[in-house]
């Protein structure tokens, strides 16, 4: 089994959106594996969006990732980071399916009610930055 990790983004806990979208997950084959309800200071927010340091949305992204509580969920399935990504719908929701998170919750392409992790890679990354070992179930 795979793990992947999701952030229920402020906007969305903000309009009380976490159960339904966590009931997504659920609904399609995923288990919890680990969960906290925290709110990023600009230090956390910076790091855990790296990559996207040198992008001109990077200060704008940290701000709103930072005005808010947020949901951080690490969930497993067998291929649960492509499923999940599936799931969520485009990063911009005027681009994302029917049926998907984003295109249900999300109000524009920075308030997009959830991250979910791109590869294996970034995943393995991501679920570290939350969570110790002994988090996780
Ligand atoms: P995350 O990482 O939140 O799951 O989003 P995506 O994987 O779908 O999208 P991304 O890495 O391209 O962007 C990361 C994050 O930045 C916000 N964003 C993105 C933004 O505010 N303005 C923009 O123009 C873009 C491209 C949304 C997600």
């Amino acid at each position: 089994m795979e793990r992947t990790l999701i952030i229920v983004k402020p906007d969305a806990v903000g309009k009380n959106f976490s159960g339904d979208i966590i009931k997504r997950f659920e609904n399609n084959g995923f288990k919890l594996s680990g969960a906290k309800f925290i709110k990023m200071d600009k230090k956390k927010a910076e790091g855990f969006y790296y990559v996207h340091k040198e992008r001109p949305f990077f200060g704008s992204l940290v701000d709103f990732m930072t005005s808010g509580p947020v949901f951080v969920i690490s969930l497993k399935k067998d291929n649960a980071v492509k499923d999940a990504r599936k799931l969520i719908g485009a990063t911009n929701p005027s681009n994302a399916e029917a049926g998907t998170i984003r295109k249900d919750f999300a109000e524009s392409i920075e308030r997009n009610a959830i991250h979910g992790s791109d590869s294996t890679e970034s995943a393995q990354f991501e679920v570290g930055y939350f969570f110790k070992a002994e988090e996780l179930l």
